[in-house]
C-alpha cells in the first residue's frame, strides 16, 4: 500500500538528514516539551533543564538507537509490523512505555525534520507521506500491547 511516489519521498527524506542528529534532537525535544517522559530515562543523569538535556550524551546516544530502529522501517516499508514485533514487545512488556508516548515522539520527529529541511522540501505533500509513514511505525510499535 505504498505508491512509488511515496517510496521515493521517504527514501529521499532519509537521504537528506543525518539520522543521529535527528534522533538526538527529537528525543531532547520530547524530554523538554513533555517532561513526564523523563521518567523512562532515570539512568540518564542530568535532565534538569533544557541545556542539560540538549547536552546530555546519553540522550544523544539513545536518540541514535531509536532512529536506528526507524531506519529499519524506512528500509522495510512493506513489513514494518513484522520487523517491529520484538521491539513492540520490549516496549510493552519490559520497558512499560505507555504507547501514547509514541505519538508524542513522532510529533517531535516531524517538527525536528520540518525545521531542518524547511517548507520548500518539507511541503504539504511530503508532510502527508511522512505522516503516513510515522503512523505505520506508531501502529506497529503499539501492536503487542494488550
Ligand atoms: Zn524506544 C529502547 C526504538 C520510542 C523508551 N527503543 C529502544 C531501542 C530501540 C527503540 C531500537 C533499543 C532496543 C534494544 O536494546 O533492543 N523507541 C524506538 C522507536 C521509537 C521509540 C523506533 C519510536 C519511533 N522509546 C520510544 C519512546 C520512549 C521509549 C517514545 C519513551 C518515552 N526505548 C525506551 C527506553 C528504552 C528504549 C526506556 C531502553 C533504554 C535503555 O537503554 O535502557
Amino acid at each position: 500500500h505504498w505508491t512509488d511516489a511515496e517510496r521515493h519521498t521517504i527514501a529521499d527524506l532519509w537521504a537528506r538528514i543525518k539520522p543521529d542528529e535527528l534522533g538526538a534532537q527529537a528525543l531532547a525535544r520530547l524530554l523538554i516539551v513533555y517532561p513526564w517522559t523523563q521518567r523512562y530515562f532515570s539512568s540518564f543523569g542530568n535532565l534538569s533543564n533544557a541545556a542539560a538535556i540538549i547536552g546530555n550524551p546519553k540522550v544523544a546516544a539513545h536518540g541514535s538507537v531509536v532512529v536506528g530502529g526507524l531506519e529499519k522501517a524506512v528500509k522495510n516499508l512493506d513489513n514494518v509490523k513484522g520487523i517491529y514485533t520484538k521491539l513492540s514487545e520490549l516496549h510493552s512488556e519490559t520497558l512499560h512505555v505507555d504507547p501514547s508516548n509514541f505519538t508524542l515522539f513522532s510529533d517531535c520527529l516531524t517538527i525536528t525534520l520540518a525545521a531542518k529541511l524547511g517548507p520548500s522540501v518539507f511541503n504539504a505533500e511530503v508532510h502527508e507521506t511522512w505522516q503516513k509513514f510515522i503512523n505505520v511505525v506508531v501502529d506497529a510499535l503499539s501492536k503487542q500491547y494488550h
